[in-house]
C-alpha cells in the first residue's frame, strides 16, 4: 500500500535527499511539493523543486509558496550551509518545466480535499503554506491522513539558537498555529534527527544508485559536510529532512511521546518548542491547553540511516 503525500519543502541539501526518497521508495507516492522560503529564498526553492523531479525523469507537480515569515522580517538564507543556489553551489541544469498556476496553499487545500483522509502532509521548511492551508481552509484538520513535521527541539536543544531548532524559528508564528490546529501531528525534531549521521561512504552508495540525480546529491552533499565538520566536529551529516519520511514508513524506529506544544514567538525563546508530556501536571494548565500531539524523542539511527540508504542504492 502506497502513501499519499505532499512534500511541503525549502530545497536545501538535505530537502534535496529527502525529495530524491520520496521519488524513489515504493510505498511512497508523491502527489505534489509545495515550496517555502527558508534555506533558501522561494524562487530558487521552487526551481530545485522542479529541477529535482526532472533529474529523477518524473513529473512532479510543483506549486509555489510563502516568501516570507507571517509576521517576523525573513533572516537572510544560510548560503554558508546550504549554497547560494541550495545545492551547494554546484552547476546545475537547467529546469524544463514551470511551477503550477495555483498557490501553494491552495494545492494542499485541493488536494486533500480530494482525497478526504488519504493524504499526508510531510513539511520540512518553514511551516507558512500549511498555515495559510488552515486558513483558507480549517476542515482539512478533519481531512488530513497525518501531518509529519520536521521541525523543533524537545529536549536536545537548538541549531539556530540555544533553543530553537531553523524551521520552527524561521516563522515561529506559523508553527504555533500548525503544532497547535488539532490534526494528527508527529513532530520529527533535533531530538530524533541527531541520532542519525549519513557517513561519506552512505552518500557514495547513493551517488552510485541516482544517475543524473545522484551526482547532484552527492556533490551538494560535500559542501553541506564540510559545514558539519566545522560547526560540529563531526565527518557526515545529520539527514534531518529524510528522518520526517522515515517517520512516515517506518514509525516503529522512533521514540516517541504524547503531549502538547507551545511555540514561543518571541524573546529569547523565540522559535523555541515546548513540550508538556500528556497527563503531566504543572503549576498551572497554561502549557497543557493546545491539542495532544506526538513528538518524537529519540531514534534508532543506524536503522534509520539503513533504510534511506536501501532506498536510494
Ligand atoms: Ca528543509
Amino acid at each position: 500500500m502506497s502513501q499519499p503525500i505532499i512534500f511541503d519543502t525549502d530545497p536545501g541539501v538535505d530537502d534535496a535527499q529527502a525529495i530524491a526518497i520520496a521519488l524513489a521508495h515504493p510505498e511512497i507516492e508523491l502527489l505534489g511539493m509545495t515550496t517555502t522560503y527558508g534555506n533558501v529564498d522561494i524562487e530558487t526553492a521552487t526551481h530545485n523543486a522542479l529541477l529535482l523531479g526532472e533529474l529523477a525523469g518524473q513529473k512532479i507537480p510543483v506549486a509555489q509558496g510563502a516568501a516570507a515569515p507571517l509576521v517576523k522580517p525573513k533572516h537572510p538564507a544560510p548560503a554558508h550551509i546550504h549554497g547560494a543556489n541550495g545545492l551547494g553551489n554546484i552547476d546545475l541544469p537547467d529546469v524544463k518545466g514551470s511551477a503550477l498556476a495555483i498557490s501553494a496553499p491552495q494545492f494542499i487545500v485541493d488536494t486533500v480535499n480530494a482525497r478526504p483522509g488519504d493524504v499526508s502532509l510531510v513539511a520540512v521548511g518553514p511551516l507558512g503554506n500549511l498555515a495559510a492551508a488552515l486558513q483558507l481552509d480549517p476542515s482539512i484538520t478533519e481531512k488530513v491522513k497525518q501531518v509529519i513535521v520536521m521541525g523543533g527541539s524537545i529536549k536536545e536543544g537548538g541549531n539556530v539558537t540555544p533553543v530553537a531548532e531553523a524551521n520552527i524559528f524561521n516563522d515561529p508564528h506559523a508553527a504555533a498555529r500548525v503544532l497547535s490546529a488539532g490534526w494528527p501531528l508527529t513532530l520529527v525534531g533535533l531530538d530524533a534527527t541527531h541520532r542519525c549521521v549519513l557517513a561519506p561512504k552512505d552518500m557514495d552508495a547513493i551517488a552510485a544508485g541516482q544517475g543524473k540525480l545522484g551526482r547532484v546529491l552527492a556533490e551538494s552533499y560535500a559542501f553541506y559536510r564540510a559545514f558539519y565538520q566545522q560547526a560540529l566536529g563531526i565527518d557526515g551529516c545529520c539527514p534531518h529532512d529524510s528522518c520526517a519520511l522515515a517517520y512516515l514508513i517506518k514509525p516503529e524506529l522512533f521514540t516517541t511521546a504524547k503531549g502538547h506544544l507551545n511555540v514561543a514567538t518571541e524573546g529569547v525563546a523565540e522559535g523555541q518548542t515546548v513540550f508538556a508530556p500528556e497527563g503531566r501536571e504543572f503549576m498551572a494548565p497554561r502549557w497543557s491547553q493546545t491539542p495532544v500531539v506526538t513528538a518524537c524523542l529519540s531514534a534508532d539511527g543506524p536503522a534509520v540511516i539503513d533504510w534511506i540508504v536501501s532506498t536510494l542504492k
